[in-house]
């Protein structure tokens, strides 16, 4: 790993294909193997796991991008052929944890994609809190033309953000998607010309860590399991963590400062 850039902290050693910087208060993880179109090796899911286990507590939020013309093309292909049925499932297990400590770590995650958002790295986007995606993105599963399956959480993720009908079309017909026809379907949160990707994502990043430590962790940690739990533990989880967020003194802070009239309005533009 190469020690975090702008003037940050050093933070151990990156694998050659990841990149950190940080900027203020977020940071900047690059998928950096642009000549395997950021195919993701086991080095590098265990860089993503160790650096989500452990991300400095001065950084609110966290950008994913990736270098060159695509985001990510998925599993390196080249270290499947060798694998048994047993290092199979300690490999997925692998994705598992890097892709968990992403959703459920401490900070949230905005992905910023470009060109190739296939297979595994469909499934790293699907991880993260925010996704921003460029003209240029498209959406693939070829799980189903290689043989194989999806392996990084995405045959849980998936189905709930585009539906499971939209999934299995994915990997039996091997059908893509573009971003703009996949925003509507809930692949990306936003559009934005080509280039503007990773800007955008930043500028997102930025509004995020403003927010309440609170708040972050709620929308975080309480709103995917109030999606997955029962109705009656839902309503008292919210009350719960309502609760818990009114009586931080950040909460306090902020609905004074708007009652005395020093916090922004909440308009539509
Ligand atoms: C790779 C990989 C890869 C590129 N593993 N090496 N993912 C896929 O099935 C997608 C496979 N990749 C592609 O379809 C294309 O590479 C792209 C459409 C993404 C980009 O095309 P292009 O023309 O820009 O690049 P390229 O010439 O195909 O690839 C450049 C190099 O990257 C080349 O290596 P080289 O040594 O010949 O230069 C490719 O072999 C290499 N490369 N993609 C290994 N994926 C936890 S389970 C998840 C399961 C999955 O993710 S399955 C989906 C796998």
């Amino acid at each position: 790993m190469e020690a975090a850039s702008n003037g940050s902290k050093a933070m151990g050693t990156f694998p050659p294909s990841l990149h950190f910087e940080q900027r203020g208060i977020v940071g900047i993880l690059r998928l950096s193997r642009p000549h395997k179109r950021n195919a993701l090796d086991d080095a590098t899911i265990r860089g993503i796991e160790e650096f989500f286990a452990a991300v400095p507590d001065d950084i609110k939020a966290v950008v994913i991008h990736g270098e060159g013309d695509h985001f990510c093309a998925g599993l390196d292909l080249s270290e499947l052929t060798e694998r048994d049925i047993a290092a199979g499932i300690a490999h997925s297990q692998a994705w598992h944890r890097a892709f968990e400590r992403i959703e459920f770590g401490r900070v949230p995650v905005v992905a910023a994609l470009h060109g190739a958002v296939v297979g595994g790295g469909l499934e790293l986007a699907a991880a993260c809190h925010i996704r921003v995606a460029e003209r240029s993105a498209y959406y693939a599963l070829p799980e189903g033309s290689r043989g194989i399956f999806l392996g990084g959480g995405g045959s849980v993720r998936l189905p709930r953000l585009i539906g499971t009908a939209r999934v299995i079309d994915m990997m039996l017909t091997a059908r893509t998607y573009g971003a703009d026809e996949g925003a509507p379907l809930g692949f990306s949160h936003y559009v934005v010309d080509p280039g503007a990707g990773l800007a955008t994502a930043i500028e997102l990043a930025e509004r995020i860590a403003g927010n309440a430590p609170m708040t972050n962790f709620a929308a975080m940690h309480v709103l995917p399991r109030n999606a997955e739990q029962d109705r009656a533990s839902g309503l008292l989880m919210e009350s719960l963590m309502s609760a818990i967020a009114q009586g931080d003194p950040e909460a306090k802070r902020r609905l004074r400062d708007f009652l005395e009239k020093r916090a922004p309005k909440t308009v539509h533009r």
